[in-house]
């Protein structure tokens, strides 16, 4: 499989594909789900990440890959969406948990499984990422504060379209929603 990844992935994004995949597994601690599965959905999140704009068309047609209007619109939500097909198809993938952890990992969305959020998290806290915040995100996400780390991960990605003026998926904001009411409601238990 990491072999195969050299026919998708640059050096660089490989190195970040495998590290996302060791910080996923040491997240495993936190939450109800398998090692090997955290693993190979760390490997696979990216693969579609050097599709080219103008090619996505081309494997919407021929996975029957379904996208929203936004989605449609920019490479940085459509490449979780195709990825989880390229790694249905492409690499023989038929675990939904899995493919669910790659199609979610850029947005995520309200009430993620265990494997979701692990690999969402893990792309933002593995150890080549470097930006501002992101050892404070590291310590409250490998000390087990999962739904924390999630909404503060969300916040930072929000406040980065913003700067941007670009648009951001309804499932991001939905996402921010649903963890802080979780935390609210598990405060008030
Ligand atoms: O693929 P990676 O660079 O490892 O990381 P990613 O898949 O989490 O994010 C890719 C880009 O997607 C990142 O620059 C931020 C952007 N993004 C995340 N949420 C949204 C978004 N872009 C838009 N337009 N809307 C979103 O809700
Ligand atoms: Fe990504
Ligand atoms: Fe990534």
């Amino acid at each position: 499989m990491i072999e195969k990844l050299n026919d998708y992935l640059p050096e660089k994004r490989k190195r970040h594909s495998l590290n996302v995949a060791k910080s996923a597994m040491r997240l495993c601690e936190f939450r109800a789900c398998d090692r090997k599965k955290a693993e190979i959905a760390g490997i696979l999140h990216d693969t579609a990440k050097y599709i080219k704009f103008a090619d996505v068309g081309k494997y919407c047609k021929k996975y029957g890959i379904e996208l929203d209007d936004l989605e449609k619109e920019s490479t940085a939500l459509s490449h979780s969406i195709v990825g989880a097909y390229i790694a249905k198809y492409e690499f023989g993938i038929d675990d939904e948990e899995i493919l669910g952890a790659i199609r979610y990992h850029t947005t995520g969305r309200p009430n993620m499984t265990a494997l979701e959020e692990i690999i969402f998290l893990a792309d933002l806290i593995e150890e080549a990422r470097d930006y501002p915040g992101v050892e404070e995100l590291r310590k409250m996400a490998y000390s087990g504060e999962i739904d924390r780390a999630i909404v503060k991960s969300i916040d930072n990605t929000i406040t980065l379209l913003l700067r941007k003026k670009s648009t951001i998926h309804t499932r991001t904001v939905d996402a921010r929603n649903y963890y802080i009411r979780k935390i609210k409601s598990m405060e008030k238990e």
